[in-house]
């Protein structure tokens, strides 16, 4: 049965069932969360985001450490990162979210440790009197074992707690062995969610290491991947689509990437912005500091790959390269194409929720669609206003208390460096004045224009939100994060995690779109859901109400 368009009058009954058990504050707090689409109106209806959950009410946001570490310095293999807290914190960070890492020729497999645990186990005589000295101690051995190239230092909240200076000692720990020794002060509570720790971990790594290497990969066009976290080998597929059609791979950013590659990326022509919300500063402070201009792709899906791979060659003016592009498109449309028509038999007019992140829910819209399917809520759990609505609202965002404490870096041109963005493309101002028109530089448009009407936006949606959705909604999938993935199957809904991809991988590119179709398919019509009734279905039904 196909639920696509959901009828405005239901959606909006339904909308208002999961609001009503709320106290009144809360039911007005959480009605700014959310927007029901409507192609109707003339402009896209403001949304409240990034700000701090209410209290008592859980839902699936991380913390600053989990942003910066976690997130977007944790898969830089050859540095060593070190989580200064309480072991709980490294520990239960030590798994990784699958961003992938291999050895390579300039990185040999004794100088890969992202999958490595380094914490400084804080205990109580540490928090009492202070855990500097046994940070620097740390170091000393880590240096002695292992000789990294680099180390980065990751704040947990009970350093911001009791003054750490974390700060002196990678400076002093710089002296003492001559390599670079970063300190986030991403402490958990830094920000309303992990968002906080990719802002903060995209100011040091643009302020300390970006700019100073001096060797530009070999090649026609170079390019960086910005955004691109390698989970479950997804930047592995790109590079293999990308480095057959000519371009050089300067730096994935962070997947698989290594502090080497990371010291040049002010050195490639341009930037492909794939995850906004977690690397969009990096790309902006680029763009005011080299002039690199950047482009939002997404790789994720065949037609939207496709479109991506045709807006990048348009960017350089080379024949030879759009030829390539064609070529490369044609045939891994069609090598593909016969797989996913199997599939997509079985898949046809299944509708799917997803609540993820800051950036999936968007890009897996199109990948759904490639299958037939239709994303009807969409969620994120930590994303902006711009991710929602598109770029343009940046300069009438809020700023409030929360963003406050995340140093904004006010970067100006590099005297040496910056060259204007024709340049780094390699031709004419004119000609790119030509390209502006048609290709969208240095903006994202947001989630919001490729959703249809009765479909659902939701913000930081919680465990209640989520479970009335699903009883009223009735989705045949369910994309979302490890914690609420079980929950949802108890609920006889298919789940997938979209964060880690569960055991599987890559989702990204050619290949990636088969295995997803594949994983899916397998999630939707394994014989498990016979034996399962879904709560709603059996009486008597537990409720619960709010003590106000
Ligand atoms: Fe970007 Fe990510 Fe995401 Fe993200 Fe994440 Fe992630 Fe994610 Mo999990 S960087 S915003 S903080 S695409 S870890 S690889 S899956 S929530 S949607």
């Amino acid at each position: 049965m196909v639920r696509w368009h959901l009828k405005m009058t239901d959606i909006e009954v339904t909308i208002d069932e999961m609001l009503t058990p709320y106290p009144e504050t809360v039911k007005k707090n959480r009605k700014k969360h959310l927007i029901i689409k409507d192609e109707a109106a003339t402009c896209c209806p403001q949304i409240e985001a990034n700000t701090r959950t209410i209290p008592g009410i859980i839902s699936q946001r991380g913390c600053a450490y989990a942003g910066c570490k976690g997130v977007v310095v944790g898969p830089i293999k050859d540095m060593v990162t070190i989580t200064h807290g309480p072991v709980g914190c490294g520990y239960y960070s030590w798994g990784t979210r699958r961003n992938k890492a291999r050895a390579d020729d300039t990185t040999p497999k004794d100088k890969i440790y992202s999958q490595l645990c380094f914490t400084t186990d804080m205990q109580e005589p540490d928090i009492v009197f202070g855990g500097e000295k046994k940070l620097a101690r740390m170091i000393d051995e880590i240096v002695e074992t292992f000789h990294p190239r680099a180390i980065n230092i990751c704040a947990t909240c009970p350093v911001g707690l009791i003054g750490d200076d974390i700060g002196a000692v990678a400076k002093a720990a710089e002296e003492r062995y001559g390599i670079q020794v970063l300190a986030y002060n991403c402490e958990g509570y830094k920000g309303v969610s992990q968002s906080a720790g990719h802002h903060i971990a995209n100011n040091n790594v643009m302020e300390k290491i970006v700019g100073t290497g001096n060797e530009r990969k070999p090649g026609k066009h170079v390019i960086n991947i910005l955004g691109e976290y390698n989970i479950g080998g997804d930047g592995w597929e790109l590079e293999r689509i990308i480095k057959e059609i000519g371009y050089t791979v300067n730096c994935v950013l962070t997947g698989d990437s290594s502090y080497l590659d990371i010291k040049n990326l002010h050195l490639a022509d341009l930037n492909l912005v794939q995850c906004h919300r977690s690397i969009n500063y990096i790309a902006e402070m680029m763009e005011t500091k080299y002039g690199t201009p950047w482009l939002k792709v997404n790789f994720i899906g065949i037609e939207s790959t496709n479109n991506s791979l045709r807006q990048i060659a348009r960017c350089f003016d080379d024949e030879e390269l759009a030829r390539k592009t064609e070529e490369v498109i044609a045939r891994e449309t069609a090598r593909i194409g016969p797989v996913l028509d199997q599939y997509r038999k079985i898949l046809q007019g299944r509708t799917a929720f997803a609540i993820v992140g800051g950036s999936r829910s968007h890009h897996y819209q199109y990948l759904l669609h490639d299958l037939g399917m239709e994303m009807i809520i969409a969620g994120y759990e930590f994303a902006h206003r711009d991710d929602y609505e598109g770029r343009q609202v940046i300069p009438t965002i809020k700023t409030d208390a929360d963003s406050k404490n995340i140093p904004e870096l006010h970067l100006v041109a590099d005297q040496k460096m910056f060259q204007e963005a024709h340049v780094h493309l390699n031709m004419s101002k004119e000609k790119f004045e030509e390209l502006k028109t048609k290709v969208p530089f240095n903006y994202y448009e947001g989630i919001y224009p490729n959703m249809k009407s009765g479909q659902v936006i939701i913000d930081d949606a919680n465990h209640h939100e989520v479970e009335v959705l699903i009883q009223t909604v009735k989705p045949d999938l369910f994309l979302s994060g490890v914690r609420d993935k079980y929950i949802v199957h108890k609920m006889g809904v298919a789940s997938k995690q979209l964060h880690a991809y569960d055991y599987s991988g890559p989702y990204a590119g050619y290949n990636g779109a088969i295995n997803f179709a594949r994983d899916v398919v397998n999630a939707l019509t394994t014989p498990a859901w016979k034996l399962i009734t879904p709560p709603w279905e059996k009486e008597p039904e537990i409720r619960s109400e709010f003590n106000a």
